[in-house]
């Protein structure tokens, strides 16, 4: 896809040569510009008002040292990024990311789909993220405490209940959240949500861990019953085997479909009996160990070295769960020649922009995760509002709301995307049903921002 406006694509070069050796977050803004033509020659105002130049543009972004000790008594030195990218809507809000990928164009590209994201859950959250190049992969826990303590010493100065308020993401779960915590509580002498995800005794919220891939079967599930069909019966194949594919797993299965297949960044499992799912759970989040250990324990499972085999496991539903670019063109083509239908985003930009293209040259459902993988940060927002009323509601109560705000989020697609002249098409469904709302605050507030 190329741009038809002379406009859009002058914006397009000039991010490209302020930002440069980004090569991710260039692909983020230039998904969302190439849905902005028609938006922009409906909405003049927009462009006077300059809405398009200052949303690609981060309000601020830091980046710190981080220094820790290791287990050796060894100091250890890695980066630090928070990205504060637009605040129009509410607080800044979005996980942190620690692998060892992390780098500030990455951080950016995360911090840019989430804006989008954000104002499509309906609930009042700006966009950031932040996170780091530490690899958590074989670190003791005291190693993960004192490198979570020593990022929260820098990271505490730049958020707050109502400023910018953190999550989980790549290599930041629920004993990462508590390290965080604590040394905020500790320099601050405060008891704030100022993170969500948090454990449940103290002020996290029923089924956040579980909203990313239960939020994700619930938006794929409003799609596929756009053509009067359903998980059930479905052969479902997800990438990745952390929080976004192992909810994702369980609810896909609660829905009547079978998971055949899941990997990590070594390799990939298949088991055309279904995945045993409490297996995996016990592997990966009790023992923190490598997919392939499932074979072990289950004979008739295959394990495959690399994780781009996936995607050739025929199947009805493909889910990638792991990382941004980890579907390209090659391996979409051989999901909709096996005769896929569907394809929903658990993670961030799983899929190149090849890929996405032949999905949609292909006519098959597509789900970008802006839309799909909003569940996670929905429920953050969730937990936020408990939070601020000193309350816990109850696991049904969380969860029909989830089920409201994805159904919710696919009409708001549909919608715009309707309205726009491509009903099908819930990559500009997404970018514009999330754009609109941010635009109109951003105008509204005036130029500064
Ligand atoms: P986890 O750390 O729990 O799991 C990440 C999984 O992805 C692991 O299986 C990991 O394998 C795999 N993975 C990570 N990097 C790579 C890579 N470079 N190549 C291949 N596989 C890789 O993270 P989450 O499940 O939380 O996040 C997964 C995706 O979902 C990310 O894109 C994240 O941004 C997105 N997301 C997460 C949300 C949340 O609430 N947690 C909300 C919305 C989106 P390995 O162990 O080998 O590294
Ligand atoms: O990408 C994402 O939406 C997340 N990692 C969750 C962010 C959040 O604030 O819950």
């Amino acid at each position: 896809m190329s741009f038809k406006t002379e406009y859009m694509q002058d914006l397009m070069n000039r991010v490209e040569k302020n930002h440069p050796a980004q090569p991710e977050f260039h692909q983020a803004v230039r998904e969302v510009l190439l849905c902005m033509e028609p938006v922009a020659e409906r909405n003049p105002q927009y462009v006077e008002a300059g809405i398009f130049e200052r949303i690609v543009e981060p309000e601020r972004a830091i980046i710190f040292r981080v220094s820790w000790v290791d287990d050796a008594g060894k100091v250890q030195v890695n980066r630090g990024y928070r990205v504060q990218f637009n605040s129009a809507i509410g607080p800044y809000k979005g996980g942190l990311r620690l692998h060892p990928s992390v780098n500030l164009g990455v951080i950016k590209f995360l911090g840019f789909e989430q804006i989008f994201k954000n104002s499509l859950t309906g609930l009042p959250m700006g966009g950031g993220k932040g996170g780091s190049d530490f690899d958590p992969k074989g670190k003791s826990d005291g190693e993960i405490m004192r490198f979570c303590q020593s990022f929260m010493t820098e990271l505490a100065k730049h958020i707050g209940a109502d400023t910018d308020v953190p999550a989980g993401d790549i290599g930041v779960g629920a004993r990462e959240i508590g390290y965080l915590f604590g040394q905020y509580k500790r320099l601050r002498n405060e008891f704030t949500g100022v993170l969500t995800g948090k454990g449940l005794n103290y002020g996290g919220s029923l089924v956040r861990t579980q909203a990313t891939g239960y939020g994700l079967c619930y938006f794929t599930q409003e799609m596929l019953a756009t053509k009067n069909d359903s998980f059930k019966d479905k052969t479902v194949v997800i990438s990745g085997s952390g929080n976004v594919a192992i909810y994702a797993a369980e609810k896909a299965t609660q829905l009547g479909g079978k998971v055949v297949a899941l990997s990590d960044s070594n390799g990939y499992i298949y088991d055309a009996n279904g995945i045993d799912l409490d297996a995996v759970k016990e592997i990966k989040e009790v023992k923190r160990l490598r997919i392939k250990e499932y074979i072990a324990n289950h004979p008739n499972a295959e394990y495959h070295e690399g994780c781009k085999g996936i995607w050739t496991i025929k199947c009805d539903i493909a889910l990638p769960c792991a990382t941004q670019n980890e579907l390209d063109g090659e391996a979409a083509k051989t999901l909709v020649a096996n005769g896929v239908m569907a394809v929903a985003e658990g993670a961030n930009m799983p899929s190149t922009p090849e890929a996405v293209d032949t999905f949609q040259a292909a006519g098959i459902l597509f789900a970008p995760g802006k839309a799909s993988n909003a569940g996670g940060v929905a429920t953050s927002g969730l937990e936020m509002s408990q939070n601020s009323m000193r309350y816990s509601w109850t696991a049904e109560e969380v969860d029909a709301k989830l089920q409201d705000i994805m159904k919710h989020i696919h009409k708001t697609c549909k919608d715009a995307a309707t309205e726009y002249g491509e009903p099908n098409n819930y990559v500009l469904g997404a970018n514009i049903g999330g754009f609109l709302k941010v635009a109109d605050a951003m105008y509204a507030q005036g130029v500064a921002y």
